[in-house]
């Protein structure tokens, strides 16, 4: 370290012997961001083509945001929910009303929206579907991912979550996704309070369900009076070119758990809304959490929701989808096998010639930055802000890119 200043290397040895080792990074160290980019240490540019899982939809520090978050510091961050403040109620009105719930909870990261979605999910089904205590089950789609906590690794069908954590989470079940006979089935076991479920799978690698299962789910869910958690942490807020990925189909879950972009990349922040029959089974001085609903959050999410409603961003994310669509589908078959995607959620299959780790890398060198998920799928999504000319010269680095392994 000299001047003050770092060096990637100085960083990635730091981190490694400092840092508990949870994540491999892709080696990059960076320091800013702008809109669609970020520089490293070194000064060199990028075009963000991960958006920090989709948290930085709105694009890195949203100049509109940061004014909201920078004024709102410097008056008033935390009360905690022993009293009222005067933003929080501000924000919860603006949800309800965007989203169409009676209310709305306020937490922190998405798995404490989960988390608390699960704990709603149970004590509905003893208070309103009258379950014998200590028996209601939740069900969960294989492929999941919602967090790292104890019950969302107990909900988890992949080893790599789960193992050597155990033990598990009692009445979780998993059910196989985008499958309606199985829902169906499964449902009909009277414990079951609730069905979790991504309206896209992000982690199993962008699994977009068949045209109308989100409308069975709400069908079915209804039928046999349980209730259906839509978990939007990752395909909300514009992500899919829609405000909520439910929209495509019109429908409602009774439970909807946002977060990620819900703060545009500033801070963690999470809610989940439902009505009055859902929501009024937590009673004061059972559910809570420190810094929930903190005036600093509540003014960053309100101008979050904003900035992508005011800013068009939904629409955006579905127009510049539609181009990178037509671009990835360019590149030849032999080399990528397939591209699947929504919006600006996107992911493509890497042929298994090439080592798509080795493509994430080339394509760091060559400025973009995305990243491999379960061995051969690469993850691209760009904040929603990209325009036209971006959308086509990010899909151009990884057009060649991807050629370049041609030998
Ligand atoms: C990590 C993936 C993304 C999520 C959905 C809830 C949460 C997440 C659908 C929990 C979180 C993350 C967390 C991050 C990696 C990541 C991820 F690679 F695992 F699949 F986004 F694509 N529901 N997703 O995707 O939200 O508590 O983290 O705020 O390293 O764990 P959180």
């Amino acid at each position: 370290m000299t001047n003050g200043k770092i060096s990637s290397k100085e960083i990635f040895a730091l981190e490694d012997k400092h840092g508990c080792r949870n994540y491999a990074p892709i080696p990059v160290a960076l320091c800013r961001g702008e809109g669609i980019f970020v520089w490293d240490v070194e000064g060199k540019k990028y075009y963000d083509f991960l958006s920090a899982y989709s948290a930085v939809n709105q694009g890195h520090c949203h100049p509109r945001i940061v004014k909201v978050l920078q004024e709102q510091a410097a008056k008033l961050t935390l009360v905690s929910r022993a009293y009222y403040s005067d933003t929080l109620c501000v924000y919860e009105k603006y949800m309800t009303d965007l989203f169409g719930y009676d209310r709305l909870l306020p937490m922190n990261t998405g798995v404490e929206g989960g988390e608390s979605a699960c704990k709603i999910a149970r004590k509905w089904g003893y208070d309103v579907k009258k379950i014998p205590p200590n028996q209601a089950k939740i069900l969960f789609a294989e492929g999941n991912f919602w967090g790292r906590t104890m019950s969302a690794i107990s909900a988890s069908s992949d080893p790599s979550c789960y193992e050597g954590f155990g033990p598990y989470m009692p009445c979780f079940e998993l059910i196989p996704y985008n499958n309606i006979p199985a829902l169906e089935k499964a449902l009909q076991d009277p414990t079951v309070a609730a069905y979790m479920v991504e309206p896209i799978q992000g982690e199993a690698g962008t699994l977009i369900p068949d045209e109308g299962y989100l409308r069975k789910v709400r069908e079915l869910c209804t039928k046999y009076n349980v209730l259906w958690i839509a978990d939007e942490v990752q395909t909300g807020l514009g992500r899919t070119g829609r405000l909520l990925a439910v929209d495509y189909e019109g429908v409602r879950p009774d439970i909807l758990i946002l977060a990620k972009a819900l703060s545009g990349g500033t801070m963690p922040i999470s809610a989940i809304l439902a009505n009055n029959n859902v929501m009024d089974v937590i009673k004061p001085g059972t559910h809570g959490s420190t810094y929930g609903g903190n005036p600093l959050a509540c003014a960053v999410a309100l101008e979050s929701m904003k900035v992508l409603i005011e800013e068009k961003l939904p629409e955006n994310a579905a127009k510049m989808g539609e181009i990178l669509r037509e671009e990835l589908h360019k590149i030849p078959k032999n080399m990528v096998t397939a591209v699947r995607g929504k919006g600006l959620m996107f992911a493509i299959d890497i042929h298994e010639s090439i080592p798509a780790y080795d493509v994430v890398l080339r394509l760091r060198d060559a400025g973009l930055l995305a990243k491999t998920t379960h061995g051969q799928t690469v993850r691209l999504a760009p904040p929603l802000v990209i325009t036209e000319e971006q959308v086509r010269a990010g899909a151009r680095i990884i057009q060649k890119t991807i050629e370049s392994f041609k030998q």
